[in-house]
């Protein structure tokens, strides 16, 4: 059994998430749709702090501005009444068929334009709803075949849509940083930006880069066989770990949306140690201090009922997993195992304080290679350690 969720843990859920009411490819609908204020309110009695959204989780691609402005302030009363923020605020530019080739980097011009016009609107809701983090999730930013898209032309123009978003929110003053979310495939053949380390690359360029960061999701990275773990860990080393996006997955299959924990448990383990314990020899690093913001999706079989239990058990899951992260790092055995395994000396620099590069190659230093070559690390037995914590 978990504790009960609390506001001080920060759990955030996105309304497509426990909203989706479970159409696939091959299948129908299986649940009814809920009004937008119905989830927000659902959850809070759950116990989450936060809600996030995409414009048209709450209206209407086609909605005129009145409808536009009376539902945004139906789901801003239901929040303020459940004592929700709204934490995070993104755009579709993926499920109306214009964005079938993309939004800021389709070969239409044309359509290239509505995308962006869209977007920058969605900026203005997301400040007037008092989201801190604006996400981009380039989802039909990509191709199915490599000839049909110019590539430098595409991320030419990824890049001024970008650039263009990040400095109208510098220019209107809004409280806002932009999280761009990678994925390698699904819609798209192939997406780009498939990676945080391609999306890191991406920001290196933007001239508007210092407010554009990372909102990397565990089951994304895993669908390219990545480690999701070190993905965030490269995000808080270039100090760009803005948002988070957990959920689960299974190996290389389409994307799953499993429950957080439901995947790769043991990676997810990891995670919720980094996140909550930070790095290990390195104290005074980065650390992640955003919303604990679940994109999952509640499986297909699963009625309302079952809606509910998902998101219980996505923070449940994340709960179990913080306290079980906690004993470990507390374990003494823990403790020595790391020093054994000199999880620590990597927070030493390898050259010395003010040491050049001649002084280096000419230090005649003692090193006894075969000590080094015998040397032991020990890390199957920290493993186990942590695998003890996790099952025991
Ligand atoms: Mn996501």
């Amino acid at each position: 059994m978990s504790r009960q969720p609390t506001k001080e843990d920060k759990f955030s859920f996105g309304l497509w998430t426990v909203g989706w009411p479970a159409a696939d490819p091959f299948g129908l609908p299986t649940r009814p749709v809920l009004d937008p204020w119905e989830y927000a309110t659902r959850l809070a009695e759950l116990g989450a702090y936060a809600i996030t959204f995409h414009d048209n989780d709450v209206f209407d691609f086609d909605a005129d501005a009145a409808t536009r402005s009376a539902r945004v302030g139906e789901l801003v009363r239901a929040c303020e009444a459940a004592g929700l923020v709204i934490e995070m605020v993104t755009t579709n530019t993926f499920t109306h068929p214009i964005f079938k080739d993309g939004g800021l980097t389709s070969n239409d011009r044309g359509v290239r334009r509505f995308g962006l016009r869209k977007i920058l609107q969605a900026v203005d809701l997301a400040a007037e709803v008092g989201a801190t983090t604006f996400v981009m999730w380039g989802g039909r930013e990509g191709a199915e075949y490599d000839g049909s898209k110019d590539l430098y032309g595409a991320f030419e123009r990824y890049k001024e849509g970008l650039d263009t978003v990040a400095a109208y929110i510098k220019e209107q003053g809004h409280d806002l940083r932009i999280g761009l979310e990678p994925k390698p495939n699904e819609p798209r053949g192939d997406i780009l930006l498939p990676t945080v380390g391609h999306a890191l690359a991406m920001i290196a360029e933007l001239e508007h880069g210092d407010i554009v960061g990372l909102n990397p999701e565990t089951g994304h990275e895993q669908m390219a066989n990545l480690n999701y773990t070190h993905a965030i860990a490269q995000a808080l080393w270039s100090d760009k770990l803005f948002h988070i996006d957990l959920n689960g997955q299974r190996g290389l299959k389409y994307d799953q949306d499993l429950v957080f924990g439901h995947g790769d448990l043991l990676s997810a383990f990891f995670t919720v140690d980094l996140l909550e314990n930070g790095f290990p020899g390195n104290p005074d690093a980065p650390r992640y201090t955003g919303p604990r913001h679940f994109d999952y999706k509640p499986s297909r079989t699963e009625h309302l009922a079952g809606v509910w239990e998902s998101a219980k058990a996505c923070m449940g899951t994340y709960l179990m997993l913080a306290d079980k992260a906690a004993a470990f790092r507390a374990d003494s055995r823990v403790a020595e195992a790391m020093a054994y395994a000199g999880v620590g000396e990597l927070a030493s620099p390898t050259l010395a304080a003010g040491e050049s590069v001649t002084d280096f190659l000419a230090a005649d230093e003692p090193f006894d290679l075969d000590a080094a070559a015998e040397r032991d690390y020990g890390f199957v037995r920290l493993n186990q350690l942590a695998l003890e914590h996790l099952v025991g």
